[in-house]
């Protein structure tokens, strides 16, 4: 039988190392990966080809694939983008178009459209005060579309630029017998948490990293106030909506952007789980006005209520679920004595 060829850029953050063994687990894709950095161990051999460097640069070389999906992860986030915007408009817009022109090449010159997975964020989302976050409550993907941040900028921005190549690109649509266009869609998730990596760079960074300090028996200082609420989701909850998505038929999306949610959580309520699962953790709160900010301006909680009605969309974890049955037992086993920093 033949494979589903994929690409998998930023293979080597946080979601695309638990995407690659997710792919490699279902079988039946020829994988390549593309990343700044080498392949980690844990996914190298899921790899059948792995191309290192700079995305903007490589696009080039993938012409010569036939790529039946492109999952599109490389990002500089949040916190890393506002110090060095520039580089991240670079990264996270050029970058993006770059394999979106590619899409749109590939689906009109095979007569079969490529579908491209693109993970938004609630970064997309700005409120411009506490009081309006606080009223807003749960959001739908059309509202508060104002971001205060360049990652939030970009996440928005191609969005919009999915929907123009795969829709409207240079109003070929008009044409007497439109091409085939590529099919683009994008997910945009809360915050994530694994068990197995830590992420860098992002501003929802405090819930995992403050987990993960407490585990390990590290004494952690958070960057946000304690009543700093956003949503949050689990690692294997977000690979779950990643594969649903790619796998709903087109006929049954209503929309090019969906909003996917899981549980909302207070830093402080992060704490008192953090403290009843490792008594002897030591957290503090020491807000980061700049980062606090950019954690102010994003939403409480998404409305995802489009993804369970048009393709079924529902988390496996909720807040509890996440801590005892998915976070607590692979954390305790991963770094094993829990009072010690580990090596890994
Ligand atoms: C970040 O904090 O930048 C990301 C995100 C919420 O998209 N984790």
């Amino acid at each position: 039988m033949s494979q589903t060829s994929v690409l998998v850029t930023g293979a080597c953050g946080e979601i695309g190392q638990a995407l690659v063994q997710a792919l490699a687990a279902r079988g039946g894709y020829h994988i390549v990966t593309t990343d700044l950095l080498p392949l980690p161990d844990a996914i190298r051999p899921l790899s059948a080809e792995h191309v290192q460097g700079d995305l903007v640069y490589r696009v080039k070389q993938f012409y010569d694939y036939n790529f039946d999906i492109i999952f599109h992860l490389a990002a500089s986030l949040s916190s890393k983008a506002e110090v060095a915007t520039e580089e991240a408009h670079r990264i996270n817009v050029e970058g993006t178009m770059q394999l979106l022109m590619l899409a749109a090449y590939k689906s009109e010159r095979r007569g079969k459209a490529v579908r491209f997975l693109f993970p938004s964020s609630i970064a997309a989302y700005g409120f411009d005060s506490l009081e309006q976050k606080r009223k807003a409550g749960r959001v739908k993907e059309d509202e508060y579309n104002t971001p205060h941040t360049m990652y939030g900028c970009n996440k928005l921005y191609c969005e919009k630029l999915g929907l123009y190549y795969s829709r409207y690109y240079a109003q070929r649509h008009l044409d007497p017998n439109p091409p085939v266009m590529c099919d683009f869609r994008a997910l945009r998730f809360p915050g994530l948490i694994s068990a197995y990596t830590v992420p860098s760079g992002g501003t929802s960074d405090y819930g995992p990293e403050m987990l993960h300090h407490a585990a390990q028996g590290c004494p952690y200082a958070c960057f946000v106030r304690e009543d700093t609420k956003i949503s949050f989701m689990a690692m294997p909850d977000a690979i779950k909506a990643i594969l649903m998505l790619i796998d709903a038929p087109r006929e049954k999306l209503t929309r090019t952007v969906y909003n996917v949610d899981a549980f909302s959580l207070t830093a402080g309520e992060f704490r008192e789980r953090a403290r009843r699962a490792f008594p002897a953790a030591q957290i503090t709160f020491e807000p980061n006005p700049r980062r606090q900010g950019i954690v102010d301006s994003w939403p409480e909680a998404l409305d995802d209520s489009a993804a369970r009605r048009d393709w079924g969309w529902q988390p496996d974890y909720d807040v509890d679920r996440f801590f005892e049955e998915y976070f607590l037992p692979a954390i305790r086993k991963r770094y094993r004595t829990p009072n010690r920093m580990s090596k890994e």
